[in-house]
């Protein structure tokens, strides 16, 4: 008998077609996420599991369990949606995509830069309200932004999405600085100068971007104490998850004009996020897109399939989380 794989959402078509091939296979047409509850009354008839960011994963989701589901390939790198911990008291085995979204992160943390930095919410609402014509362009006001070229980048977490992150950068001349809880190597560095503590870095950060996974170490990282330490000047990037940031503090500085803007990909309770940032002129905003272009989410979507392939198999595992 073929092992019995549960497919939580709707992964690209072709890793659909090729998981059909090998496994007997449940797919999620709907593409609606399952609730907590109805996904632990199912997953009890299958083997293996391909989940997303977007399912709640649980200690109540494995102490549920029976015994038949053996592991859980996730389509993402990030895996906090899961508990980790009560996956490995149960010998449930955990697999991420890490690697195959970094250029597609790193573009949309280039893309936030620019797009907080050059006030792209404001001009773009202009043109699309039509209310472009009713403006008096000043030369020196205008939709005047902040400059990107030559300015200082801290990068929270230097891992490999920060590092990819760092390398668009320099192609607008930006200087690197991070944060990170170990030294990188002096290749892995590639010239970005280190602070084991983050308030030193902050006050030399024209621009700081998170990329952390989330974790009880990292959560409000940037908080009231982090961000007085940042220039006025200064533009907050979030493509990691929401719960790096105290939307209370981050709100407040964007609010007063203690720093300049914010460019954010994902926040706390999404999609609910806190609707005062939709108020703010200077924070630009995205629905969690890092990884959403067609090759990235193919190749994630592939990594998923092939890992529980591996792990039927009996072969080595391409991304082991426990
Ligand atoms: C995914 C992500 O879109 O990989 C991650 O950790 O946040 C995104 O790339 C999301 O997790 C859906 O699974």
């Amino acid at each position: 008998m073929r092992p019995k794989i549960l497919v939580s959402r709707k992964i690209s078509d072709l890793a659909e077609e090729k998981i059909q091939k090998e496994f007997e296979v449940t797919l999620n047409p709907k593409d609606e996420p399952i609730p907590e509850s109805d996904l632990i009354k199912i997953v009890n008839d299958y083997d293996g599991m391909i989940s997303t960011g977007f399912d709640k994963i649980t200690e109540n989701f494995f102490n549920n369990l029976n015994g038949k589901l053996k592991i859980i390939a996730q389509v993402g790198v990030g895996y906090d949606n899961i508990s980790i911990k009560s996956a490995k008291e149960k010998k449930i085995k955990v697999t991420n995509t890490p690697n195959v979204l970094n250029e597609a992160v790193a573009e949309t943390t280039i893309l936030l830069i620019l797009a907080a930095s050059r006030r792209i919410g404001e001009a773009y609402s202009l043109v699309k309200t039509d209310n472009w014509k009713n403006q008096k362009p000043d030369l020196t006001k205008f939709m005047i932004g902040n400059s990107v070229t030559g300015k200082t980048l801290g990068i929270i977490g230097m891992g490999r999405i920060g590092r990819m992150a760092a390398k668009s950068a320099k192609a607008f001349g930006m200087k690197i600085v991070y944060h990170n809880r170990n030294k990188l190597s002096d290749y892995q560095e590639d010239g970005a100068k280190y602070f084991s503590d983050i308030k030193s870095m902050l006050p030399e950060c024209d621009f700081v971007s998170i990329h952390t996974p989330a974790t009880s170490e990292t959560k409000h990282i940037l908080n009231a104490s982090t961000i007085n330490l940042l220039p006025k000047h200064a533009v907050v990037i979030n493509t990691s998850r929401g719960s790096t940031i105290n939307d209370d503090d981050l709100i407040d500085a964007l609010e007063n004009k203690k720093i300049y803007a914010a460019g954010l990909d994902v926040f706390n309770n999404e999609p609910n996020l806190d609707k005062r940032y939709l108020k703010l002129d200077n924070c630009f905003v995205l629905p969690h897109i890092g990884s959403a272009t067609h090759e990235t989410r193919l190749a994630m979507s592939m990594m998923a399939v092939d890992n529980i392939y591996c792990f039927f198999n009996k072969k080595p595992l391409i991304s082991e989380v426990v």
